[in-house]
């Protein structure tokens, strides 16, 4: 199933600041959205100017800025919000409302047909001031789907650019997700937006599954950080769509994400997740015998995802128990030691036996195979 359309709408300083640990300077927003524009997103979301004074101010800043990216801003579904989100410079705004049972109850309590009433008004508001509009349902897939389609076609007649749906809480399957956006696609002629939440770790694959019903924005964030744990990073949304269709993303500059990932850990004061797609530290690192014969072979035999395409090297693992001759013949050669198969295996064996207490540090392990063929001389 190929995917007709892909924009990625980077969410770091919008959804990314509702994460727990962040707490962003103008600065670092500033070096954030330099360094996603250079990477190439088609556009960034950024706090409502409703929420402090500081973050009007750094939303009129980055409209200021020299930028390729399209600037939006997220503020509620308001008469009121809509006009002060226009007036900061945007390219867009995106406005969002809860259509969900549990939320129109628990949050605005207003009626589906209250709901259009209010967002055809703010859509247009948008659209007359030159603007890309984008209207969102908090909470889309534990809203009733006709009321959903109801609503969205209500937009689209309005002028909405896009209209958006949000698992808010992380609790839909590929499946659903599939299914609820092959029916929004087929009900609006706008574009239609995707943001996933991770908390049952879904995001990406629901993500994946939005593009391939046809969404055609995705909304992503730098390490996936948003509320709770978050929505789909960056990376793996990238990795996920090299392997089906390269096409896709060609236009982005691939080999910045290990760049990316760790200047945003490093101000967040976290590290990046061991079991992130391409930038984990050891994403690109083979250990057991069995996988490094083969990858010396033919690197693609374990590995999904070229690392040089983000500008990243494989690393065969050789000074552990789990070693096997090929890895330690490769770490031989690289050294410029030669070893005949009888000296291979018995310094595979004692690789073994040393590393039984605990992995061998590159220094030692280099230090035996250098030493090794001496070694061998001398007790022959
Ligand atoms: C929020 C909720 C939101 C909105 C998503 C959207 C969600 O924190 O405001 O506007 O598409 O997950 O529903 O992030
Ligand atoms: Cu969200």
């Amino acid at each position: 199933m190929s995917i007709p359309h892909l924009r990625i709408i980077d969410s770091t300083l919008r959804e990314g600041e509702q994460f727990a640990h962040a707490h962003f300077s103008t600065a670092q927003k500033l070096q954030i959205a330099a360094a996603l524009d250079r990477f190439g997103v088609d556009y960034m979301e950024l706090t409502s100017p409703l929420a402090s004074p500081q973050s009007e101010s750094d939303l009129r800043t980055v409209a200021q800025m020299a930028r390729r990216f399209r600037l939006l801003t997220h503020v509620r579904c308001s008469l009121a919000d809509a006009r002060r989100a226009i007036d900061t410079g945007v390219d867009g705004v995106d406005v969002l409302f809860a259509t969900s049972t549990r939320l129109r109850t628990a949050s605005h309590g207003l009626s589906i047909d209250e709901i259009i009433e209010i967002g055809t008004a703010v859509v247009r508001e948008i659209r007359a001031a030159g603007l890309e509009a984008r209207f969102s349902s908090e909470d889309s897939f534990r809203s009733d789907p006709d009321s959903l389609v109801r609503v969205y076609r209500a937009m689209d007649a309005a002028g909405a650019s896009r209209v958006g749906l949000a698992d808010t809480v992380g609790v839909a399957t590929p499946r659903q997700v599939h299914e609820l956006v092959a029916l929004v696609r087929s009900s609006v002629a706008c574009d239609v937006e995707f943001h996933a939440h991770n908390d049952t770790g879904c995001a990406v694959a629901n993500a994946h599954a939005a593009l391939e019903a046809g969404a055609t924005h995705v909304d992503t964030t730098i390490l996936g950080i948003g509320e709770r744990n978050g929505i789909v990073p960056l990376s793996s949304l990238i990795a996920r769509l090299l392997t089906v269709q390269p096409d896709l993303v060609d236009r982005y500059r691939l080999e910045m994400l290990p760049e990316l990932d760790h200047m945003l850990a490093g101000m967040l004061g976290v590290d990046v997740p061991f079991t992130a797609p391409v930038t984990a530290p050891t994403a690109f690192h083979h250990k057991a015998g069995l996988h490094t014969k083969a990858v010396i072979a033919d690197p693609g035999a374990y590995e999904a995802l070229d690392p040089a395409r983000f500008g990243l090297q494989r690393r065969v693992l050789a000074g552990h128990r789990l070693a096997g001759r090929h890895a330690i013949r490769a770490r031989a050669t690289a050294l410029g030691v030669q070893l005949d198969d009888a000296q291979l295996r018995r310094l595979t064996m004692e690789v073994k036996r040393r590393a039984d207490g605990g992995p061998l540090p590159d220094h030692d392990l280099d230090g035996l195979i250098a030493a090794w063929p001496a070694a061998v001389e001398g007790t022959a």
